[in-house]
């Protein structure tokens, strides 16, 4: 019982959540960079002015990744370094922040997996009307393709967006994220399809210029529902992969059918025929390109709970370990998310993302104990090992995140590093945890 011999280990981080340098050689500001300098939602007034001042650290970077064997390192592009105003003129400086961090990956045998949009939405694009304007997923086709064209030589393995569940439901239904608006349910679902959209323009942008190797996902956050038992297996696969209530964050076929069906599933379009938009004809033939591999960030899961009429509901554990978001810990996810994906959408499964948030600090002979990271860790890879071991292809997992970094609303207070970073000073601390993975990696993951 292993992982596959070609399985890739890795991790992940995203730019604004690293690079800083918010306003050097030419980038223009994200919604991001707006709401944090413009408003009150971000704890302590934190911003990502410097962050872990990647843009300039970046080969101390490159040297850590390497150090902790990284096999293969997950990042994304900043929109607003590459093309400031979103659309048009082409900033040659971003480019060239790029060139370095993916030639230092290869120079380090580490592979570069990039993500296109990881929620740093060009400022300006936004007061056009962000992704209710019907031009947006045209705009990201041409910000894809300036990056295929620049790097697809040297990128093979792509995920278009991040997380589309997150920036849509939470910065612009719930008003928790950047740009912390709360719009109707009908603006929602529009400004939705128009992001599977740009998913579909870009996928093809990036075929089209990529060699016969390339590979090309996209990295949703997986809401799943798992059983106690084996014998509420089925109700849980049909409970995480159908839309029971009107809450799209959780409605994980809502924003991967299209991609990987070519269709939004029935009981979706049911539920919300009252507020749907009018699609464009064609629209699903744009959105329905053809995928690689179902990458998924995955945290945590429901519970199903029976009451003794035998009414189904689905719940947080009330007595689930915490980490220091509150979230439960349910090292199971890994096993059943792999499952359930795999029998939808028959892809082979890669984990975009998996972690734990702490309150880690160096101690006082320098260094981090962060056991809560490596027990955490451990018990989710063996949910993951477990489903590998019943034949589900799991190409690889990428642990969130390499570096502590700025936790979008909660600033600098949550801390996911398998690298401690002092923000004081930028100095780096490969955590136990990160010494714990280097071996994990090495050993193909032997002791889990
Ligand atoms: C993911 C984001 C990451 C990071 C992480 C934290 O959803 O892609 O950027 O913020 O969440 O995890 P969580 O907030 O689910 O504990």
């Amino acid at each position: 019982m292993s992982f596959k011999k070609d399985f890739v280990w890795g991790a992940a981080t995203a730019a604004y959540q690293i690079e800083g340098a918010a306003f050097t050689d030419g980038r223009k500001a994200s919604v991001w960079d707006e709401c944090t300098h413009h408003t009150k939602y971000i704890k302590l007034g934190a911003t990502g002015d410097v962050a872990c001042d990647h843009y300039n650290r970046c080969n101390e970077d490159l040297d850590i990744m390497k150090e902790v064997g990284l096999q293969a390192y997950r990042f994304s592009f900043s929109w607003p370094r590459i093309i400031p105003d979103g659309v048009g003129a082409i900033n040659p400086k971003g480019l060239e922040f790029y060139d370095r961090l993916i030639d230092g990956l290869l120079e380090r045998n580490i592979t570069p997996y990039a993500t296109l949009f990881h929620w740093d939405f060009p400022l300006e694009l936004y007061h056009r009307g962000g992704w209710l304007n019907p031009d947006s997923s045209k705009w990201f086709e041409e910000y894809a393709a300036v990056i295929a064209n620049r790097y697809s030589d040297r990128i093979k393995n792509w995920m278009t967006i991040n997380e589309p569940q997150c920036f849509i439901e939470f910065g612009h239904s719930q008003g928790i994220h950047a740009p912390f608006l709360k719009l109707p349910f009908s603006q929602i679902l529009l400004a939705a399809h128009n992001v599977l959209l740009a998913h579909g323009r870009a996928a093809k942008v990036l075929r089209d210029a990529g060699s016969s190797d390339t590979r090309i996902g996209y990295a949703p956050v997986g809401a799943i529902t798992t059983p106690e038992s084996e014998k509420d297996a089925e109700l849980a696969r049909k409970l995480t992969l159908s839309i029971t209530e009107e809450n799209l964050f959780l409605a994980n076929t809502w924003w991967s059918d299209p991609m990987f069906l070519g269709q939004y599933p029935e009981d979706g379009l049911k539920l919300f025929e009252k507020h749907l938009p009018k699609f464009g004809q064609d629209d699903m033939k744009i959105i329905h390109q053809p995928l690689d591999f179902y990458g998924v960030n995955i945290y945590n899961a429901q519970r199903i709970i029976k009451s003794e009429n035998a009414e189904v509901k689905t719940i947080t554990d009330p007595y689930a370990p915490v980490n220091a978001f509150d979230c439960p810990l349910t090292p199971d996810v890994l096993y059943w998310a792999s499952k359930f994906f795999y029998d939808r959408y028959q892809k082979p499964i890669i984990i975009t993302e998996n972690g734990m948030c702490g309150t880690d600090y160096v101690n006082r002979q320098g260094k981090v104990i962060d056991d809560h990271r490596i027990v955490y860790t451990e018990q989710y890879l063996a949910g993951l090992k477990k489903a590998a071991a019943e034949g589900i292809p799991i190409d690889g997992y990428f642990h969130w995140s390499m570096f502590d970094n700025f936790e979008w609303a909660e600033g600098y207070t949550k801390r996911f590093g398998l690298v401690h970073v002092d923000y004081h000073n930028g100095t780096r601390t490969i955590k136990e945890s990160g010494k714990w993975y280097k071996n994990v990696i090495a050993t193909n993951g032997e002791q889990i």
